[in-house]
C-alpha cells in the first residue's frame, strides 16, 4: 500500500476539500468500500453504537475499504479503552468517539488510540491495515502517524467545552452529531434551528483556532448542509447505507411510475 486513505483524508481536508462518508449500518459485504470509492466517498463509519455490526464483519469491511482507498472509522459504543483497542487492532484506521463532553474524556480516548510512546494501545501480533510487509514496530509507528481520532460533540455540555476538546493533544478533529445534540438541547429534529447553526459556528471557530477540522452528521435538510459547508464543516456524514438505498429505490420507483402508472 502506498498512500493510505487516512493520509489522503487529511490531505483533502488540509487542502480545503470536503470528505464525504457514509455510516455502514446494514451492508454485509466487504465490497461496500469499493462501491463508496466509486461514488467519490472518502470514509465510512463502522458503527458499533447504533448498528448490528459484528467485529469480524467490521474487520473484513474495514480492510476492503482500505484496499479501495476509503478510510474506515469505527464508532465504538463507549469510551472503553479495551473496546477501542479491539476495533483499531482489527482493521479500523480511526475512531469516531461518541458523546465526548470534556477534555478529560478526549485525552483518555486519544491515549487509547495510539501505541506507546504516544498512547496506551496494546500491541497486537500484526496490523493488517498496512498490508503484510512491515515489521510490527514499523507498522505501529505508521499507525500512530496515520490513525484519525475524532471526538463527537453531541450535547450542550460538549459545545460548552468544545475549545478544550478540540485543543486536546491527539484529537485530530471534532464531529457534531446533530441529532443527539438537538435532542439534548430540547429541540428534537430541529435541524434548521438557530441553535444548531450557532453550535456549528462555535465548533468551527474552536477547531479552526487550533488547526483541527470539523465534521457533521444528522441533518436531512440540504439547506442546513449548504450553511454548514459555508461555515467551515469539511467532513460530511451524508447518510447511512440504508437511506442511500431507500433514496435510490424511491428514485427508480418514481422514474418507472412516470413511464407507466401501473409500475407503482
Ligand atoms: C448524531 O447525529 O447524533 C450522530 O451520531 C451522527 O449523525
Ligand atoms: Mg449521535
Amino acid at each position: 500500500m502506498t498512500v493510505s486513505p487516512a493520509t489522503r483524508f487529511r490531505a483533502t481536508i488540509s487542502g480545503g476539500g470536503i470528505v464525504l462518508g457514509s455510516n455502514v449500518r446494514f451492508s454485509r459485504s466487504a465490497e461496500i468500500g469499493a462501491m463508496l470509492a466509486e461514488c467519490g466517498f472518502a470514509w465510512m463509519m463502522l458503527d458499533f453504537e447504533h448498528s448490528p455490526m459484528t467485529p469480524h464483519l467490521a474487520y473484513d469491511i474495514a480492510l476492503g475499504a482500505i484496499r479501495s482507498g476509503v478510510l474506515p472509522l469505527a464508532r465504538p459504543a463507549s469510551h472503553d479503552a479495551c473496546e477501542i483497542a479491539g476495533l483499531l487492532t482489527n482493521g479500523a484506521l480511526g475512531v469516531l468517539a461518541p458523546h465526548v463532553d470534556t477534555a478529560e474524556q478526549a485525552a483518555a480516548i486519544a491515549a487509547a488510540c495510539r501505541f506507546a510512546p504516544r498512547g496506551k494501545l496494546s500491541v497486537p501480533g500484526s496490523l493488517p491495515q498496512f498490508g503484510y510487509g512491515l515489521k510490527l514496530a514499523e507498522a505501529c509507528a505508521r499507525f500512530n502517524a496515520e490513525v484519525v481520532v475524532i471526538a463527537m460533540i453531541e450535547s450542550a455540555r460538549a459545545v460548552e467545552n468544545v475549545a478544550a476538546i478540540a485543543a486536546t493533544e491527539g484529537i485530530d478533529g471534532i464531529f457534531i452529531g446533530a441529532s443527539d445534540l438537538l435532542w439534548d438541547l430540547g429541540l428534537p429534529g430541529g435541524y434548521q434551528s438557530r441553535e444548531l447553526a450557532e453550535a456549528v459556528a462555535t465548533c468551527t471557530a474552536a477547531a479552526g483556532a487550533v488547526g483541527k477540522f470539523v465534521g457533521l452528521g444528522g441533518p436531512p435538510v440540504e439547506a442546513v448542509w449548504r450553511a454548514a459547508i459555508g461555515a467551515g464543516v469539511r467532513m460530511v456524514l451524508t447518510e447511512n447505507d440504508m437511506t442511500l438505498l431507500l433514496r435510490g429505490a424511491r428514485d427508480r420507483a418514481a422514474f418507472f411510475a412516470g413511464l407507466h402508472p401501473a409500475a407503482r
